[in-house]
């Protein structure tokens, strides 16, 4: 995929909703950290970036090695790869006009890839975050209005200078601009590439050669349909461990539609798995659907009754807290991600300093081996001769379609010093 050439910076993933739905716990479930959550709206005002993990099987046991890993970890044979999050202040209807904090803070979510939704799925907060009986708001309208604050802040950035842009465009301008150059320069710093931007003018059927004859419908329709390209998202329903939920929920999917995907989840259950493993209390990888207490003796009796609740409204309903499901899809489904590991030597599938399969790196399906290089570093990327599939041991081309578990060594010219 051209928009990553050239750049090996972590994909990044932003965590957006309304106010008081849990995108702080969410954050805190995913990173370990302990940033502030609490039951009232606005709780989060500046951003907080963090490193969360996709957790995918790891293919030691496959190639029958021991592996030491050195960018990402692994346990028990599940391979967890660090991935970036940031958690942003919450959304309220019509922020673009200034309501609540207004919806400049969505600046900080211009470098996302991808997003998740937090929703509160009990329905016991209303469209500003405010606590209301459970089952009282309908989380539905959420998800239309947080899309639309999201389009109207993409079509705010372009509209401030869209005369002007149209209008260059369509005189053929001194340098013959076209629309989607334009675009590209004005949406730079967005993470949108020059493919979605030329999608997004075909899907939305306009014509790129008369920008003066788009309405504010049309910027609307191409915005919307540029965000659904380039900054894909799925919803996080949290609060699942309520009972409200359910029947919300199976609403929610039906209502939404199946292009939309939902992820029940629990971010307060897997914050207190996570807690309690890193203590020694229990044992729990994330995203599993179980945890066995280690030492019956040591955990208290209201930590017991929080993780019998753990364990009956949460797991044995939904097979696991959500969490980790919502990672892991939001990479490798929302984003096409592959898992690779680059090695420098291909029969030991070491680094330089022998430790076996050091990397596991996501790329997108479609990705080349030359685009590997290129995630590792531009001036590889510059240098790529061809890569060595260390399973067949056979060279591959830089057109190479990489697939998800390659093993790869890459060979390219040597520096000249
Ligand atoms: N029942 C339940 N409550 C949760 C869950 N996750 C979060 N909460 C509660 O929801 C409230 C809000 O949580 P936060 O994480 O601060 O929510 P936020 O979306 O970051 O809120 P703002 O920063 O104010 O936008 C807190 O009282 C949390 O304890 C969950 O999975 N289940
Ligand atoms: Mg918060």
């Amino acid at each position: 995929m051209l928009a990553l050439r050239g750049n090996n910076r972590k994909l990044l993933t932003g965590i957006i909703g309304k106010p008081n739905v849990g995108k702080s716990t969410f954050f805190n479930a995913a990173t370990l950290m302990n940033v502030a959550v609490a039951n009232y709206p606005f709780t989060t005002i500046t951003p907080n970036i963090g490193t969360g993990y996709i957790r995918v099987k790891c293919v030691h046991e496959e190639l029958g090695v021991k592996d030491n890993p050195v960018n990402s970890a692994c346990v028990d044979g599940t391979r967890l790869i660090p991935v970036k999050l940031v958690d942003v202040a919450g959304l309220v209807p019509d922020a673009a006009s200034g309501r609540g904090l207004g919806n400049k803070f969505l600046d900080d979510l211009r470098q996302a890839d991808a997003l998740i939704h937090v929703i509160d799925s009990s329905g016991s907060t209303d469209e500003e975050g405010r606590a209301v009986p459970p089952g009282s708001h309908d989380p539905l309208k959420d998800v239309q209005f947080v899309k639309n604050e999201m389009v109207v802040w993409v079509k705010a950035i372009i509209e401030k200078d869209w005369q002007r842009i149209s209008r260059i465009v369509e005189s053929g301008g001194t340098s013959g601009t076209d629309l989607v150059t334009a675009l590209l320069e004005k949406l730079s710093g967005l993470s949108i590439s020059e493919t979605a931007i030329e999608e997004a003018i075909h899907r939305s059927e306009l014509k790129a050669d008369k920008p003066t004859t788009w309405h504010s419908e049309d910027l609307y329709k191409f915005c919307k349909w540029l965000l659904d390209i380039s900054k894909p998202m799925l919803i996080a329903a949290n609060k699942c461990d309520q009972s409200a939920s359910r029947e919300i929920l199976s609403r929610l999917q039906s209502e939404i539609g199946i292009d939309q995907q939902v992820v029940p989840c629990a971010a307060e259950a897997e914050l207190m798995l996570r807690r309690a493993a890193q203590s020694g209390l229990v044992k729990y990888v994330p995203g599993d659907a179980t945890f066995e207490i280690k030492d019956k003796s040591k955990i208290s009796e209201p930590q017991k009754k929080a993780l019998d609740f753990v364990r009956t409204h949460v797991l044995d309903v939904w097979k696991g807290t959500g969490v980790q499901k919502a990672l892991n899809d939001a990479y490798l489904s929302l984003l096409k991600g592959i898992v690779v590991y680059p090695v420098e030597d291909e029969t030991k599938l070491t680094d330089k300093k022998g430790n076996v399969l050091p990397d596991a790196r996501i790329m997108h399906k479609g990705d080349t081996a030359q685009d590997l290089a290129f995630s590792v570093h531009t001036d590889l990327g510059n240098s790529f001769l061809y890569a060595i599939d260390a399973r067949t041991g056979l060279r591959v081309g830089a057109d190479h379609e990489l697939k998800n578990n390659d093993v790869l060594k890459i060979v390219a010219t040597a520096k000249k010093s």
